[in-house]
């Protein structure tokens, strides 16, 4: 039995994780935060199954900043892999708290890599980095692991920061440390301030006659969608690769958030149509004509990046991984499953 453990368990991308290498009979630890109140909802089910009870997931409380309990945890579990999913997320709140961004993002990650270094035998390491690392690119190509780093807004520096110092470090003290530059991934499990799932609950709760109007931010700004179980297949399989390296993952095409919320609201069984610019903005049901897209320029960002689309053909010829669900697809799903949510009935 391989042992894991996966920092940041109780996100998105952790929740689903911890399931999948469950299911492949890891022994899984996980990090979690202390905090007065409980968020472990996304692995609620996995811990009260059978994995849970066959000792497959074990959680540990403990800090990205707290260097003596990680070193003390790493000696005592003695992982074959460590997945770093851990820190603060939020583009946009990266600009009102970027110290924190920038701790745990980055030196977070510095803290983790200098620990797994003092071990006899090193864990391999992955590093959820983000392609926000390349800013807004005006050359019109998809990015590929080669693109120069250029972010701009502290989120993606930090991310740079630590894309780069795990290829140093990997360079250096020959460490297997992966990064996986991955673009948007969503699902049902996105947390409640992230643009899609902001649009797949509005629609859900307009629908049910529990909300009149979803407020958004830049409607043009595009972004390369993916769905998030797809993606933690590939940092699994990022690890089981001969040699460490970096991959893109991605789908490949962007969709605008105005393409985007369309999608979800027809979904939802509301046709919408768009009219006016900027900030005035709306949009309106097609067959009652009511207003249920509105543009607040509060969700602008200082600096919004634009052009970001990516090249996964390196992860496709090493490691065989391609997205499969894409754009107007992910908004299909995830509007499902908030519809499950309001009437009690699957998705
Ligand atoms: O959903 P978002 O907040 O995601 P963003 O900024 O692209 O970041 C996510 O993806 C990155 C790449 O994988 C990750 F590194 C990062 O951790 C995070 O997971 O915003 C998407 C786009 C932006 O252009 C934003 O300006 O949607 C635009 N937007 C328009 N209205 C909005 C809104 N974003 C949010 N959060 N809320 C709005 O009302």
């Amino acid at each position: 039995m391989k042992t894991a453990l996966i920092i940041g368990i109780t996100g998105q991308d952790g929740s689903y994780l911890a399931e999948s290498l469950c299911a492949r009979d890891y022994a899984v630890h996980g990090l979690v935060r202390r905090a007065s109140m409980f968020n472990r909802a996304r692995i609620d089910p996995l811990r009260h199954s059978e994995a849970a009870g066959q000792g497959r997931l074990t959680l540990h409380y403990g800090e990205l900043n707290d260097l003596t309990s990680f070193r003390r945890l790493l000696r005592t579990i003695e992982p074959d892999e460590v997945y770093h999913l851990a820190g603060q997320s939020h583009v946009g709140l990266s600009f009102e708290i970027p110290e924190v961004t920038c701790q745990e993002n980055g030196m977070g990650t510095l803290h983790l890599i200098e620990a797994l270094r003092d071990l006899d035998q090193p864990a391999r390491f992955y590093h959820a980095a983000s392609s926000e690392i390349f800013g807004s690119p005006t050359d019109g190509r998809r990015q590929t692991e080669d693109t120069p780093l250029a972010p701009v807004n502290p989120y993606g520096c930090a991310k740079a920061f630590a894309t780069q110092l795990c290829r140093v470090y990997r360079r250096a003290h020959g460490l297997f440390l992966c990064s996986g530059i991955a673009y948007n991934h969503e699902s049902p499990r996105r947390g409640e301030n992230f643009v899609t799932r902001k649009i797949s609950m509005a629609a859900a709760r307009i629908r049910a006659g529990q909300q009149a109007v979803l407020r958004l931010g830049n409607l043009d700004a595009r972004r390369d969608w993916g769905y998030a179980q797809e993606y933690v297949e590939a940092m699994w399989l990022t690890l089981q690769a001969d040699k460490p390296d970096d991959y893109i993952l991605a789908t490949g095409r962007t969709v605008s958030v105005r393409e985007f919320a369309a999608a979800a609201f027809t979904e939802a069984g509301m046709e919408v149509v768009f009219e006016g610019s900027g900030e005035n903005e709306i949009g309106r049901r097609r067959d009652t004509g009511a207003t249920v897209i509105a543009v607040d320029s509060r969700y602008y960002r200082p600096v919004d990046s634009t052009a970001l689309v990516g090249d996964p053909t390196r992860a496709k010829q090493v490691l065989g991984w391609a997205a499969k669900t894409e754009g107007e697809a992910v908004a299909r799903l995830m509007v499902r499953a908030e519809g499950a949510l309001l009437t009690g009935r699957p998705a």
